[in-house]
């Protein structure tokens, strides 16, 4: 009996620390659309890993998939609120800071090694600066995202092909203005709303990289990815920036150094998803189409640059000739 006794309180004294491990200091909760598959997800774990790691558990970071935090524009609202802390965006930011728009802007990058130039470089600097002043968010990593393409249930070669079609956009007005002049029909709606919109006809199609065509199963309910390519652009991992000035500054550190461990992570992640997703796609019965991708930028260009303010132009043609 009194061994017994002994013994408890042994384990007791033996499992003191662990019990007393203080509750993290500062709880992150990061909000994105993606799901659990895919590299943004498994990009943000790793973050949630390193930090609390080397924080020694000071700072926990939750990560919240498929909008559980909210919709991608509301999870903004509410880090700006101080009821979520981070979150994946990009040009949708414009509804804050009109001018950044143009980094989500069809035909503006050409390719991946334009994009590097750009997100990497000075224009990246200054659109990170101004998420910054106007958002109140602060980018500690970049993703690159592969190029946008069409789906549908029926073949669109051109442009003619998609008169009418009801196509569901990210809330950016640049992608209503670029396929409304394409000819489609184009509804701003959330990410996490899609795939019921395409399963119940609401909506005809939808365009994205390959990356989230997989992740969010788009394939069971469209038949084709047309390769329009229209759109080649980035994406940032976002901070509060109220939240990051609250932290001490050997903890700021460790949040800034996880983030680029982060967007290296990411971007193997991506490398190698961008060398399987077509293969992976076709297995899963999408058929890949061929299309006219110069009529539907000629067609669409127009009537994108007639609805860009001076400022956002005077951006674009700085991008394109990067
Ligand atoms: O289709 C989507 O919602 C995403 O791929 C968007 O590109 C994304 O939400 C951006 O609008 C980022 O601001």
């Amino acid at each position: 009996r009194i061994n017994k006794m002994f013994a408890l309180c042994f384990v007791v004294i033996l499992l003191a620390p662990a019990l007393t491990v203080a509750a993290p200091e500062f709880t992150l909760k990061f909000g994105h659309l993606a799901n659990e598959e895919n590299s943004w997800h498994k990009a943000a774990m790793k973050f949630a890993e390193l930090v609390k790691e080397r924080s020694n558990g000071r700072i926990e970071v939750k990560v919240y998939p498929n909008e559980q935090l909210g919709k991608e524009l509301d999870t903004v609202t509410s880090i700006q609120m101080g009821t979520a802390d981070m979150v994946i965006s990009g040009g949708s930011l414009m509804n804050w800071a009109p001018r950044i728009g143009v980094m989500e802007c069809p035909t503006a990058i050409r390719d991946s090694e334009h994009l590097q130039k750009v997100a990497g470089g000075e224009i990246g600097k200054e659109i990170e600066a101004e998420i910054l002043e106007k958002v109140g968010l602060r980018a500690i990593a970049w993703f690159e995202r592969g190029p946008r393409n069409l789906t549908s249930n029926k073949p669109m070669k051109t442009p003619e092909d998609v008169q009418g079609m009801i196509l569901r956009v990210p809330n950016s007005i640049l992608y209503v203005k670029f396929w409304e002049a394409v000819g489609a029909k184009p509804t701003p709606m959330a990410f996490s709303e899609v795939f019921t919109s395409l399963q119940q006809g609401t909506i005809d199609g939808q365009e994205n990289p390959l990356s989230l065509i997989k992740s969010a199963g788009f394939f069971e309910v469209q038949k084709y990815v047309n390769l329009t390519e229209h759109l080649i652009t980035w994406i940032y991992v976002l901070i509060g920036e109220k939240q990051f000035q609250a932290m001490p500054a050997d903890l700021q550190q460790i949040i800034l150094e996880a983030g680029k461990e982060m967007q290296a992570y990411e971007h193997q992640l991506f490398l190698e998803d961008e060398l399987k997703l077509k293969t992976e796609l076709e297995a899963a019965g999408m058929t890949f189409v061929e299309v006219d991708k110069q009529a539907f930028a000629e067609k669409g260009k127009p009537g994108l640059m007639e609805g860009l303010t001076p400022e956002q132009k005077e951006l674009f043609t700085r991008i394109v000739e990067t």
